[in-house]
């Protein structure tokens, strides 16, 4: 599942023109293959090694990131987690 969300700094502001907002993809990727805290990390890593990747929350089968697609986009992060051994579903 896919969506457009406005991606704000905790710090701003409701209606804060600072022109930190940026459009980033929220997606929930399942990935098979994790089985235990060690694969959470591994895939932790995987992503954060992405330049345009926040990290929301990983754990075994599945994990939620924010990416902005103008830097980076679903291939490359799936690429990156079946690199680090997994499988993107
Ligand atoms: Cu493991």
């Amino acid at each position: 599942m896919r969506r457009m969300v406005l991606c704000r700094r905790r710090s701003d502001k409701a209606g804060s023109t600072s022109g930190e907002v940026k459009a980033m993809h929220e997606e929930t990727i399942e990935i098979e293959g994790m089985s235990c805290s060690h694969c959470i990390q591994a895939v932790e890593t995987a992503l954060r090694s992405l330049a345009g990747v926040e990290v929301r929350r990983v754990e075994i089968g599945r994990a939620a990131v924010a990416y902005d697609p103008a830097t980076v986009n679903r291939a490359q992060i799936a690429a990156a987690v079946e690199d680090a051994g997994f499988q993107v579903v």
